[in-house]
This record gives structure tokens, C-alpha cells and sequence, in this order.
């Protein structure tokens, strides 16, 4: 049997997070992995609907979000965590909630450029953001802080969706994790 983890993905609205995820948990489950992806639709509109985007709902967010992903490593899940996290101290809180509990914690920098990332806005919300219609919007508005040290660093902009995968569970292959 596998142990449990957490793959972290960090990086901006629209910059793959989701689509590798989704991609991530297939795989997974071919090779009788249990996963389970969080994100900001299970998260926000649940758990954390009383957190908006200042700076400090976002690590709130985080915190909470890191809670929950260490039980599902706990219990031997493989928990794929999907969220901007644009503060490197609230990242690191997050590894630090796992490295205690003895679980291991894979952050993946899921990197596009602005540009790639405003360009593919499948919500229309960098357009809202640049009227000023949302506030805060990270990217535009709001800071992103990219990983210092991440376990595994994609480039979006160049990799299939599939590349970045394979990048991903090699790596968790290599680890023992899996
Ligand atoms: C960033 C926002 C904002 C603001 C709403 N800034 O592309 P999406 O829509 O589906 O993913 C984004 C999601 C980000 O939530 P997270 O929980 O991942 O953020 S954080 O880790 O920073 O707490 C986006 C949508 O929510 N969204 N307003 N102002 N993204």
C-alpha cells in the first residue's frame, strides 16, 4: 500500500491547477491510488464560505485548507490541493503542518506567465478584475508570490497537460511515495 500525501499546486487563476489535478487523479486511480482533489469549489462554497480575498481571509483559507489536507494524508489519501496560496509564509505553514504529523508535502510552482494565464480566463474574471469590477484579484490587483524551493516546478506554458503529469507522479515514484 501507498502512504498518504499532499501534492500542493500553486500558481495563478487559470494557470492549470485544476486540469493537471483532474489529469493527476485519473492516473492515480489506474494504479489503485485513492486521491482526492480539493479546491475552491469544495472548499469556498463549503468549509470556508465565510472567507472572501484580503490578504487574511487567503491565509485563513490556507490554514483551514492545510488542516483538512493533512487528515485526508492521515488516512493514507493522496490529497491533491488545488489553491492560489500566493503567500510563500502561508505555504510553508501548510508544510509545516505536515512535516510535523510525519506526512509528505509536495509543493508544485503550477508556473504560467500572466499573460498565458489572462489569456485563457475561462471565467472572464481577469477581464472583470482590469474593470475593477473584482478587487483584489491576484495577478492584477493582489501579490503572487512564487515558490522559492518547490519539490517540482511545471512550466504551462510549454508542457502538455500530460507532460506535467508524468513529471508529478515520476516524482512520487522516485520518493516512495506511491
Ligand atoms: C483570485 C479569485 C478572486 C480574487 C475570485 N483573486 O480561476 P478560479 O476563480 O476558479 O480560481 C480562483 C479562485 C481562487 O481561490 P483560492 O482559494 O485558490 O485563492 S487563495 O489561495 O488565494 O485563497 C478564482 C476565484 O477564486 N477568485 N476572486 N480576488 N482569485
Amino acid at each position: 500500500g501507498h502512504k498518504g500525501a499532499t501534492i500542493w499546486l500553486t500558481g495563478l487563476s487559470g494557470s492549470g491547477k485544476s486540469t493537471i489535478a483532474v489529469e493527476l487523479e485519473k492516473v492515480l486511480f489506474q494504479k489503485g491510488i485513492k486521491a482526492y482533489i480539493l479546491d475552491g469549489d469544495n472548499i469556498r462554497f463549503g468549509l470556508n464560505k465565510d472567507l472572501g480575498f484580503s490578504a487574511s481571509d487567503r491565509t485563513e483559507n490556507i490554514r483551514r485548507i492545510s488542516e483538512v489536507c493533512r487528515l485526508f494524508a492521515d488516512a493514507n489519501i493522496v490529497c491533491i490541493a488545488c489553491f492560489i496560496s500566493p503567500y510563500v509564509a502561508d505555504r510553508d505553514q501548510a508544510r509545516a503542518i505536515h512535516v510535523e504529523s510525519g506526512l509528505d508535502f509536495v509543493e508544485v510552482f503550477v508556473d504560467s506567465s500572466i499573460e498565458v494565464a489572462e489569456s485563457r480566463d475561462p471565467k472572464g474574471l481577469y477581464q472583470k478584475a482590469r474593470q475593477g469590477l473584482i478587487k483584489e484579484f491576484t495577478g492584477i490587483s493582489a501579490p503572487y508570490e512564487e515558490p522559492v524551493k518547490p519539490e517540482i516546478h511545471l512550466d504551462t506554458g510549454d508542457l502538455a497537460v500530460n507532460e506535467s503529469v508524468d513529471n508529478i507522479v515520476e516524482y512520487l515514484t522516485l520518493k516512495k511515495i506511491i
